[in-house]
This record gives C-alpha cells, sequence and structure tokens, in this order.
C-alpha cells in the first residue's frame, strides 16, 4: 500500500465524492487480472476467446455510442483562455469543476471504485512521470495493466512524491438491485477535461480508449506537453524505432502522424530491403529530453500498443499479428465461429459467417463491416517480435532524424527534408492528413495537423510551436535530429496507390539514415537536391532496386507540384490564422520564403 498523504486524502475525497459500494487497491498482479477479466466473463462485457488459438485474450463489445474518442466533449480548461488557445475546447476551471462535481456525485453507486497506481516509461527513469487513475470501470483497469507500468512497484517508487491526478467514471451509477450493461457508459454527458496547471484529469461518461485509458492521450500528451513546455522538453504523439543498415551503427527515429494513419506499422516494420532491420521502441508517444551530451533521448511513456486492428494482418505487419497471440484484449472486432477474432482485411479469405462487432449475425456480403473501423487491440509491447533491446531502457534512445506525414493522396511528396530546424518546425507545423475513424466525425476530409497533436496539445498551439523553435535555439544545430516529411499515401488522379507503402517506406528511410550518418556529402549516398519544399532524394538516390514502381510513378512521387503548392498556400494561411496570435512569426516568414521560392521556381519553368 501507500503512506503517501495527498494519494490517501485524495482517495477519501473521491471515494465520499463519487459514493461506490467498494473500493480496491490495483495491485497489478496477475492474479488480480485474472480475477477481474473472470469477472466481466461473468457480467458478460468481455468474452474469452479460444484458449487454442489465443490464449489468455478477451474480445469486449463498446456501446455503439462509444467507439472513438470524442474531441468535441474534450477540453482544456487552464486558468486564461488563452493559453488553452483557438484549437482547444476551453472552460473556466472553477466552473468546469462545479459542473463535473455535480456529475461525478454518487456517479460509482454499485460499483467497485478501482485505485490504479501506474507509471509512464520505465519505473524510476529520470524521463518518467507517475499518475493515478481512479476509475469504476474494470475494463479501464485490464487494459491500463498492459498499456502501463501498472501496481504497486509504482506506489512503491512513488514514495512520497507527487503524481498526476486521473479520475474516470463511466458515468452510470446502478440503482440497488439494478442489473448492469456489459459496456456501461452515459450516452448524452461526455466530458474529457483536463486541467494543466493542476496537472489534473476528470473524465466523465466514455469507456473508449483515449477517453478513459487516462495515461495515454489525456496525461502522456494533454498534460504531460504542458509539463515539457514548463520544463524544457517534448511529449510528442510520436512512434519510436531503430533502424540497423546491413553493416553501421542503428540510428532511432521518431515519427508524427495522426490516429490511424500507420505509425503501429512504420515502428514494426519488416524492411524488404536485404539486411536492414527496424526495432520498436514506442508505436505512439515519445517524451524526449536533452541529455547531457546535448542530443535529445526519447522514452517511449507507454507497456503496450492500443492499435488500430482493420487492415492489420500478416502482409502489412506481420509483427503486430505476432504480438496479439496471447495476453491480448480486442475491442469491437468481429468473432469467428471458433471463437477468434476478426477484422476486414485480415486474412486474405473473408470467413462465410461471423458474429460482428455488435454481437450480431454477419454472412460475408452482406455489405456491413464485420469489425469498427476504430476496433482496437490492446497488447504488451514486450511481445512483439521486434521489440528493441533498448525499449525498456531508462535514459532513452538517442533520437537522429524525425518524420512528420500524413495522409495525402495529392500534391505532397513521397518524402523531403526541412532545411534547419526552424523550416522542419514549420513542416510540422503545416502537417495536413485526411481525417480517420479514430475520432468521432467525418472520415476523409484533409485537416491541417500540426505535428499530429491538434486533438492532444493540452495548451496554446501558437505556444507549443514557439516551444518547438526555442528548444531548437538552444541545442547545438549538429545535435539536434534533422526533420523530415513523408507521405505514403500519394494516389494516381484514377485513385491507384503510387507507393505500395509498408515494408517497401524502408526504401525511404534508408535515403534518410544516410541523409544522417554520412550528412549527404563526400559519401555519394543520400544524394539531395534543394528544391523550393526542402531538400529531396535525386531519383537515382533512393534505392529501388526490385521495387516495382515504374519511372513514371516514382518521379511522381519525387516530384515538386509547384502548382499543386502554390495552391495549398490560402489553406496554410487561413490554418496560421486559426492558431492565432501566437504563432511564432518565425513561421509565418517561413510561409513567406516557401511562396517566395515557389514562385521563383515557376518563373524557371
Ligand atoms: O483512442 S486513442 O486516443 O487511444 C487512439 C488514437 O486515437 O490514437
Ligand atoms: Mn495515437
Amino acid at each position: 500500500m501507500t503512506k503517501n498523504k495527498a494519494l490517501l486524502a485524495w482517495v477519501n475525497e473521491i471515494t465520499a465524492l463519487c459514493a461506490p459500494d467498494r473500493v480496491h487497491w490495483c495491485d497489478g498482479s496477475q492474479a488480480e487480472y485474472d480475477r477481474l477479466c473472470g469477472e466481466m466473463v461473468k457480467t458478460g462485457t468481455f468474452v474469452k476467446l479460444n484458449a487454442q488459438k489465443r490464449p489468455n485474450s478477451y474480445l469486449c463489445r463498446s456501446n455503439p455510442s462509444d467507439v472513438a474518442r470524442t474531441e468535441d466533449r474534450t477540453f482544456i480548461c487552464s486558468r486564461q483562455q488563452a493559453d488553452a488557445g483557438p484549437t482547444n475546447n476551453w472552460r473556466a476551471p472553477a466552473e468546469m469543476k462545479a459542473t463535473l462535481t455535480d456529475l461525478f456525485r454518487g456517479c460509482m453507486q454499485g460499483r467497485t471504485m478501482y485505485v490504479i497506481p501506474f507509471s509512464m516509461g520505465p519505473l524510476g527513469s529520470a524521463i518518467a512521470h507517475i499518475g493515478i487513475e481512479i476509475t469504476d470501470s474494470p475494463y479501464v483497469v485490464a487494459n491500463m495493466r498492459i498499456m502501463t507500468r501498472m501496481g504497486q512497484a509504482v506506489l512503491d517508487v512513488l514514495g512520497n512524491g507527487k503524481f498526476v491526478r486521473c479520475l474516470h467514471s463511466v458515468g452510470a451509477p446502478l440503482k440497488s438491485g439494478e442489473q448492469d450493461v456489459p459496456w456501461p457508459c452515459n450516452a448524452t454527458n461526455k466530458y474529457i477535461v483536463h486541467f494543466p496547471e493542476e496537472r489534473a484529469i476528470w473524465s466523465f461518461g466514455s469507456g473508449y480508449g483515449g477517453n478513459a485509458l487516462l495515461g495515454k492521450k489525456c496525461f502522456a500528451l494533454r498534460i504531460a506537453s504542458a509539463m515539457a513546455r514548463d520544463e524544457g522538453w517534448l511529449a510528442e504523439h510520436m512512434l519510436i524505432l531503430g533502424l540497423t543498415p546491413p553493416k553501421g551503427p542503428t540510428i532511432y527515429i521518431a515519427a508524427a502522424f495522426p490516429s490511424a494513419c500507420g505509425k503501429t506499422n512504420l515502428a514494426m516494420m519488416n524492411p524488404t530491403l536485404p539486411g536492414w532491420k527496424i526495432r520498436c521502441v514506442g508505436d505512439d508517444i515519445a517524451w524526449m529530453k536533452f541529455g547531457a551530451d546535448g542530443r535529445l533521448y526519447a522514452i517511449n511513456p507507454e507497456a503496450g500498443c492500443f492499435g488500430v486492428a482493420p487492415g492489420t494482418s500478416m502482409q502489412s505487419n506481420p509483427n503486430a499479428i505476432l504480438m496479439l497471440n496471447q495476453n491480448s484484449i480486442f475491442t469491437n472486432t468481429a468473432m469467428t465461429p471458433e471463437g477468434d477474432v476478426w477484422w476486414e482485411d485480415m486474412t486474405p479469405e473473408t470467413p462465410a459467417t461471423l458474429t460482428d462487432w455488435q454481437g450480431g449475425q454477419w454472412t460475408s456480403g452482406c455489405g456491413r463491416k464485420a469489425a469498427h473501423p476504430n476496433a482496437r487491440f490492446t497488447a504488451p509491447i514486450v511481445q512483439c517480435p521486434v521489440v528493441d533491446a533498448a525499449w525498456e531502457d531508462p535514459k532513452g534512445v538517442p533520437i537522429a532524424a524525425i518524420l512528420f506525414g500524413g495522409r495525402r493522396p495529392t500534391t505532397i511528396p513521397l518524402v523531403c527534408e526541412a532545411f534547419s530546424w526552424q523550416h522542419g518546425t514549420f513542416l510540422g507545423a503545416i502537417q495536413s492528413s485526411e481525417t480517420t475513424a479514430a475520432a468521432a466525425g467525418a472520415v476523409g476530409v484533409v485537416r491541417r495537423d500540426p505535428m499530429a497533436m491538434l486533438p492532444f496539445c493540452g495548451y496554446n498551439m501558437g505556444d507549443y510551436l514557439a516551444h518547438w523553435l526555442k528548444l531548437g535555439q538552444q541545442a547545438k544545430a549538429s545535435q539536434l535530429p534533422r526533420i523530415f516529411y513523408v507521405n505514403w499515401f500519394r494516389k494516381s488522379p484514377q485513385g491507384k496507390w503510387l507507393w505500395s507503402g509498408y515494408g517497401e517506406n524502408s526504401r525511404v528511410l534508408k535515403w534518410i539514415y544516410e541523409r544522417v550518418t554520412g550528412n549527404g556529402r563526400n559519401t555519394g549516398k543520400g544524394q539531395a537536391v534543394e528544391t523550393p519544399i526542402g531538400l529531396m532524394p535525386s531519383v537515382t538516390a533512393l534505392d529501388t532496386k526490385g521495387l516495382n514502381v515504374s519511372a513514371q510513378d516514382l518521379a511522381e512521387l519525387l516530384r515538386v507540384d509547384v502548382a499543386g503548392w502554390l495552391k495549398e498556400l490560402p489553406g496554410i494561411r487561413e490554418h496560421f490564422k486559426k492558431l492565432g496570435e501566437r504563432l511564432p512569426q518565425a513561421l509565418v516568414d517561413e510561409l513567406a520564403a516557401l511562396d517566395q521560392r515557389l514562385l521563383d521556381q515557376r518563373l524557371q519553368t
């Protein structure tokens, strides 16, 4: 247990407010996990999967009203509205506390309140931080045990120290004798609320993903980004991977893409280039601090993957499929008659009949999706066959390159390198992607999503970009990671993919490796040409040996579409206007310089 006075007082306070029937302090043991999962099988929340096919694994079906993050119900409650900025929903902290206090009063009646001590990052790492989540959802407890280091060991490390307060309720109290439902939630009243100055989170009404597993987006991104601003580090929506050539040292790369744009696939990819290896440190979040040597070191604050299931297959991501072989939780996937999970594109052949994600009968060709497009797996990252040997190193891994990217069928080339940290920050600031099913709302609409942090930055996005610039100025330029912008998602006007992606993306990573390690100079490798938008590989610089791509498609992938870029500019100006007054002038200057370079280029051609 704990002697931490602040923690004990807070647990007492929340117990009095929420009025649960019981309080359980999670010890994080396997026995506790097995018991909770067993109880959820009894109540119908979990279905135990066929143990021959998938040992110690469960399927869970959420309420159809609770299937993704709800950004319109997500709030940043800083004291000053300007500190939340124009891209976040804001309410005055006192007003929001009053609303929430009313909602939370008695909200855990008939339920057990769980106290979950968890560490984001290896226990005791100087980059790690501790949180305590209080929740009335055993589903959250089970997922947090996979996604974080959780339990008594965390309390031992915490001692009398500080922790982030994470309060969560499904918002569905039970009257005495009332029968529970498999997925309790509050269909009409959802609040995902952050108090960055207090380092506190209050989440009400949703049991799904980032709304409820509060260590993830709420703490590790929204609250941590505010901590990082104050303390001079970076909390980013980035995967971390190690890249090793056939001969030569490993480099580490961090990459920011919006939710459901292939971070998990890239983080554990099998390169098609012979002899190259990729190892996974993390697939979603990176916490990065400058080390004594001036380099930027990253840890993965998580211990599991909460990945998008549909589309994951032995072709697209074999290492993820192998990671899910056991000890995993599946949410909103379909189920086979044999009691295993299934989702769209999981296998070459579609099963004839299934139970769909809502528990209904499903037959092949019926026209409905069997799994929800945002169906998720939760699996321990140690089960990934290509987990990096240093993934739990408390020091973190040194980052040599940072990638930004998104889904863009047109205009944005396969890869380009920033001229400088400031230009790279600009490329991150104008990052754009088509929306996906990871968040509630329309899918396939292009949105500007700076550093893939728009839904996850816990403070003013203008200040956030200024923080990036400031860290760059404080560091030695030669020590800083180099910044690249990539786009695996180009399509022809007829809608055909121009680039096969997945393992073939190793060809782009090889060029990046050569840029970073050879400096592109004197080695004859990693040759780049200067273009208005950045440094790009000449057509021969990209290793295309054995790649099935026409010269025409390759040229298109590596072309600077001057007309297309000029058409982007009004949208970028609009976007910058939306970011508000605190947008750094340096980025406005970068935009003007880009405009000028594009116009010059148009004159020349
Ligand atoms: O639901 S989560 O926020 O955890 C997943 C995602 O959107 O990336
Ligand atoms: Mn994510």
